[in-house]
């Protein structure tokens, strides 16, 4: 059985949505960042750093922060959606790519572009920039591919399930994605899962699943 502390943000529903996918037993644990409980000590025990989602595992007694260590936790201990062999260490390199390129430059387009527009012109640029960068780079790497990661057309897994959710906030970053049609054409094919439907809505229902 996993407890999930989560809430309604792109690191959150990257677990719920694996989750999900999986199909195994979790029990999700609300945790409102907009009203600081992610400064709780109790949650402080589970994650360090404050910050939202983390897992307790208690069929292995373990605690983890860090979406990209907790999907590839979960991707080795079921045995499902990380590609194996010679895939595996290119979807670990995606996997990482967002973690150190989309989810922080994206998180700053939403802070400085949504949140906080004309506070810092020289911030919403940079950031805006850096995001549709990012785009471009993903719209190549899905060139001729289904999924980032895996041979051929590729696969389905916890790359994708990493950097879609992100993604999902395309309108918060003013991005069209019809300006990267194999970035828009990989949405629409994930947005459709009925896993990522479900996920999306944990913890709780903000807004239907976008979709350009
Ligand atoms: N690198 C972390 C990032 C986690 C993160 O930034 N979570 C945000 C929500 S998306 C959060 O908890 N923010 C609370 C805060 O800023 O105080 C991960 O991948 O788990």
């Amino acid at each position: 059985m996993i407890d999930l502390y989560t809430w309604t943000t792109p690191n959150g529903r990257k677990v719920s949505i694996m989750l999900e996918e999986l199909g195994v037993e979790y029990k999700v644990h609300p945790i409102d960042i907009s009203k600081g409980e992610q400064f709780d000590p109790e949650f402080l025990k589970i994650a360090p750093n404050n910050r939202i989602p983390a897992i307790v595992d208690h069929d292995t007694d373990t605690s983890m922060m860090e979406t990209g260590a907790i999907m590839l936790y979960l991707a080795e201990k079921y045995g499902r959606f990380l590609p194996e062999g010679d895939e595996k260490w290119p979807a670990i390199e995606w996997l990482m790519w967002q973690m150190g390129g989309v989810g922080p430059m994206f998180g700053q387009v939403h802070h400085f572009v949504k949140y906080n527009p004309g506070k810092s012109s020289y911030a919403e640029e940079r950031y805006s920039n850096e995001a549709k960068r990012l785009y471009g780079v993903l719209d190549r790497r899905l060139e001729g591919r289904d999924y980032m990661a895996g041979a051929g057309r590729g696969e389905y897994s916890i790359t994708d399930m990493a950097t879609w959710p992100w993604v999902s906030r395309y309108d918060w970053q003013q991005i069209d994605l019809n300006e990267f049609p194999n970035v828009r054409d990989w949405y629409v094919r994930i947005a459709e899962r009925p896993a990522v439907q479900r996920g999306y809505q944990i913890p709780k229902y903000v807004n239907d699943v976008p979709l350009p």
